[in-house]
């Protein structure tokens, strides 16, 4: 997004009238990028305009940013601003999944959380969702380049966190490891609490009365004893 400040100084724009921003040129040396855009701007005064550039193709750099306002009676005037363009990275993952059938598969779906610290700090500083593919493969995008813990978790899985990985512009690729299965409540932690769960859903399957999805851990469909021996093999463990 880009803030561009227009100010009104088309002499036959009538009190009350708005005027038109009709041409964008977005220029480096070698690069030209045009979009048009309507936008109301008060007959006297400014107005700060955002303009959203697609920039997936752009080179990271400076660039001269015009817009030439025009008002209905062909006055027109320019702008320019300078736009300097930070390419954002891009996570792509993959975790593995526990009792699982092999993939490709559909039970391998499922929503992670991302989160993102300064190294060594317990507070994000960014959070995302994300989806796996039929593979335990995921992407976030948008994220602002620089050196993080990465800390994935899945809603009834123990989190894994990879340490001051160094995330770039553009395609950075990270396996994550095997996320635990068992943490039915999502507390980071495989206890009682979670056996609880499972016991309270046990037998049932998808679509019938005090069927749980918080605790069919391989997401089959049913709780069953697949998904008890997931909660029994990592009960007392803890994720980071
Ligand atoms: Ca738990
Ligand atoms: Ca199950």
């Amino acid at each position: 997004m880009i803030p561009i400040t227009v100010t009104n100084h088309l002499a036959d724009q009538p009190a009350s009238g708005t005027v038109r921003l009709s041409l964008i040129d977005f220029e480096a040396e070698t690069e030209v990028y045009s979009d048009t855009q309507g936008v109301t701007v008060p007959a006297s005064g400014s107005q700060v305009v955002a303009l959203w550039l697609d920039t997936t193709n752009v080179s990271e750099g400076d660039y001269l940013l015009t817009a030439v306002v025009e008002s209905d009676g062909g006055q027109e005037e320019a702008f320019a601003e300078y736009l300097r363009v930070k390419l954002l990275a891009q996570i792509v993952g993959t975790v593995t999944l526990q009792g699982r059938p092999t993939s490709p598969h559909p039970a391998w779906i499922t929503i992670l959380q991302l989160s993102l610290y300064e190294p060594g700090s317990t507070t994000p500083r960014y959070a995302y969702q994300a989806t796996t593919d039929q593979s335990g493969r995921f992407d976030a995008s948008n994220i602002p380049p620089g050196n993080y813990d990465v800390r994935i978790k899945g809603s009834h899985t123990l989190a894994n966190i990879k340490r001051n990985i160094t995330l770039q512009p553009g395609l950075n690729t990270i396996d994550f490891g095997t996320l635990l299965e068992g943490d039915a409540n999502d507390d980071n932690a495989v206890t009682i609490l979670d056996y609880s769960i499972l016991r309270t859903a046990y037998g049932t399957v998808r679509g019938q009365p005090g069927y749980d999805e918080r605790a069919d851990f391989n997401q089959d469909g049913a709780i069953t004893i697949l998904d008890y021996s997931l909660l029994r093999m990592n009960y007392g463990c803890a994720g980071e």
